[in-house]
This record gives structure tokens, sequence and C-alpha cells, in this order.
């Protein structure tokens, strides 16, 4: 089986969420990062992206307080045809801080 090439060629925030009532109502497939505060998982989706400042980096720990939903639509390169496929790309609050 021949490896698929896909290409980020949209992304944009959609919402931030504390509670399940505030997660954006379309239903796609979400990919979310976890781990310990700091160790870059906003720089990470920036860097998936391309997109610098698109989420929010900081050098100090807790930066990111809320679950934040991207909306991402990916392109088919390694094929003649359109092909699309869009999906949400989820970071979170680390772990770690007491
Ligand atoms: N050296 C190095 N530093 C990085 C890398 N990725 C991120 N950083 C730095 O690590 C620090 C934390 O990055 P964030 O992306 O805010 O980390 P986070 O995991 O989202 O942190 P929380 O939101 O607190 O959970 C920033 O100062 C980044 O510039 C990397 O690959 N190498
Ligand atoms: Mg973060």
């Amino acid at each position: 089986m021949s490896k698929e090439n896909w290409d980020i060629i949209r992304a944009k925030y959609v919402a931030s969420a504390v509670r399940a009532d505030q997660y954006p109502p379309l239903r796609m497939i979400e990919a979310a990062f976890i781990g310990r505060s700091n160790v870059g998982k906003s720089s990470l989706i920036n860097s998936l992206c391309r997109r610098n400042g698109l989420a929010r980096v900081s050098a100090t720990p807790g930066k990111t307080q809320t679950i934040n939903f991207y909306e991402l639509e990916a392109k088919r390169v390694d094929v003649g045809l359109d092909v699309r496929a869009k999906f949400y790309l989820v970071d979170l609050p680390g772990y770690g801080l007491s």
C-alpha cells in the first residue's frame, strides 16, 4: 500500500471550551494533544499548521487554560484529484502544575 501525502491548506481557530456544551456543534474527527505544561503542545499545533500565533504559546507553564478547537483542512498532494478532508486539532491545558 502506498503512503498518502497530505498538506494542511487551511487552519482556523473555532472555539474555546471549559464545558462540553461549549464544544463546537459540528462533529468531525478530533486529534488532541495531551502532555505536561510547557512541553510544547501549542507550539506543535502552530508548527503543523505553519501558523505562528494560531495557538498561544508561552515560556511560562500554564498558558493554555481552555480546550481550544482548530479546524483544519487538508488536501491530498500525491494524486491529481482534488481530495480534501476536514478535522479538528484540539489543544488542551497541560497537567503537572500544582
Ligand atoms: N527548544 C524547544 N523549545 C520549544 C519547542 N516547542 C516549544 N518550545 C518552547 O516551549 C515553551 C512552551 O511551549 P508551549 O507550546 O506554550 O507549551 P504547552 O505544552 O502548550 O504549555 P501549556 O499550555 O502550559 O500546557 C515555549 O517557550 C516554546 O517556545 C521545541 O521543539 N524546542
Ligand atoms: Mg499550550
